[in-house]
């Protein structure tokens, strides 16, 4: 087989090129290690950057999140000195964010890219990627149990943080940062009402999260064991500490409800540079990954691609590479000040076993700050709509 563009990994990342490639007429395949059903029902993120959503709206792909997701204009923290209620309009001002599960991002995208004739390979396992540094690599898949070859003019690595992708550039070309967090979240998925409003709470028995997927659908989060198993978690240890972490002297209630889906999410930050090796280009999770307290994983795969596309379009009208030249240093400025952002979420929430009578202070000195000075709430608030896109 032979294309422009070989994509690997169907995720947000893979998804949204394919689409914007597609509409600029430049032919491109997608190869997706997992069956249709399994990445359309995986729960993971939830919250939508406005720019995440108008990526939608332009690729013609919003029409069920505007009918479905919930407009979220406030975040809640609380702690020990109270609630801190961050008012995301008055603060940006006017912005808001949307929660709209990323499975439901995933299955609008694939309909749309199968709506519109492009296809995608599924249950393709991309093995290894050949002929990097020349014109025309070579991706080798598996598909229907026989090896075959994709020859094309640009590689997109989009196969998440286990693909391979990044793992075909030689390790000496690339500078690895890497933080591993001494803890987990274990996240259920509930059939419960949800607290109103999206509530981050920074407890003495750890970081819990309350954020919602419907009016009767809760998604809830507990700081775990970084190696805990979902055995470690029988249903009523789950309720148990959500409710103790969450309690509210203002008396919101946390209403329990059957339990849907549970999981142990590792929390790490990760960072490859650069993000390009030869003709192929890494975007989203293959490239880099933020715990998730900033809610920024998906955002920030979005906002990769709207910068590869742009290069890739001019690249194959021009023959210009200037672009894509520029792709990595372009992109790792918006991942580096995520990531910061990301471990400051982190670092202010979470309970971490190693800090001393010092460092716990100090954390509560940043909340007791933040709650009580409109420039401490801005710096979340901006953040967490999401930064303004710097033209490259
Ligand atoms: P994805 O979504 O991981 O998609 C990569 C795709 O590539 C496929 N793949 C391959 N295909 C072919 N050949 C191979 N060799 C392949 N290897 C892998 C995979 O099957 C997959 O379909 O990456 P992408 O597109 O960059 O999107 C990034 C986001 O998915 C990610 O940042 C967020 O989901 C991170 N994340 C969360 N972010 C948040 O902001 N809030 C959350 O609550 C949140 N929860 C999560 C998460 C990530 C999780 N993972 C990765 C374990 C919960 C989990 C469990
Ligand atoms: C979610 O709704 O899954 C969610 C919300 C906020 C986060 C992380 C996850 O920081």
């Amino acid at each position: 087989m032979r294309t422009q563009v070989g994509i690997v990994g169907a995720g947000p990342a893979g998804l949204f090129l394919s689409l914007l490639l597609q509409r600029a007429g430049i032919d491109c395949v997608v190869l997706e290690s997992h069956r249709r059903d399994y990445i359309e029902t995986r729960v993971r993120a939830g919250v939508l950057e406005q720019g995440t959503v108008d990526l939608m709206d332009d690729l013609g792909a919003g029409e069920r999140l505007h009918r479905e997701g919930m407009l979220d204009p406030r975040l809640d923290i609380r702690y020990k000195g109270g609630v801190i209620h961050i008012d995301l309009p008055a603060l940006t001002p006017g912005k808001i964010v949307t929660i709209y599960g990323q499975q439901e991002v995933v299955k609008d995208l694939i309909a749309a890219r199968l709506g519109r004739g492009g296809s995608i390979l599924f249950e393709a396992e991309a093995t290894h990627i050949t002929g990097l540094d020349g014109s025309r690599p070579t991706i080798h898949f598996k598909h229907n149990g026989q090896n075959q070859t994709l020859e094309c003019d640009i590689v997109a690595g989009c196969d998440g943080f286990h693909g391979i992708c990044r793992g075909s550039i030689p390790e000496h070309l690339l500078t690895v940062y890497d933080r591993v967090y001494p803890f987990g979240w274990f996240g259920i998925l509930a059939e419960a009402k949800p607290f109103p409003e999206m509530t981050y709470s920074s407890h003495e028995r750890g970081f819990s999260l309350a954020s919602r997927r419907s009016p009767t659908l809760s998604r809830l989060y507990v700081q775990c064991g970084a190696e805990d198993d979902p055995a470690d978690w029988p249903d009523r240890r789950i309720w148990d500490e959500l409710q103790a972490r969450l309690y509210d002297a203002t008396g919101a209630e946390l209403h329990e409800g059957k339990i849907l889906q549970r999981g142990v999410i590792p929390l790490r930050a990760f960072v490859a540079a650069p993000m390009r090796h030869g003709r192929m280009f890494l975007a989203g999770d293959a490239a880099h990954i933020v715990p998730p307290t900033g809610a920024k994983g998906l955002n920030l795969a979005a906002a990769d691609i709207r910068v590869l596309s742009r290069a890739l379009i001019e690249f194959f009208r021009t023959g210009a590479m200037d672009r894509l030249d520029r792709y990595s240093d372009t992109c790792l400025k918006r991942v580096w000040k995520v990531t910061r952002y990301s471990n400051y979420m982190t670092s202010l929430l979470h309970r971490f076993e190693s800090s001393t009578p010092f460092d716990q202070s100090v954390q509560q000195a940043e909340l007791d700050y933040v709650a009580g000075s409109l420039a401490g709430q801005t710096t979340i608030a901006e953040n967490y709509v999401g930064l303004p896109f710097e033209e490259d």
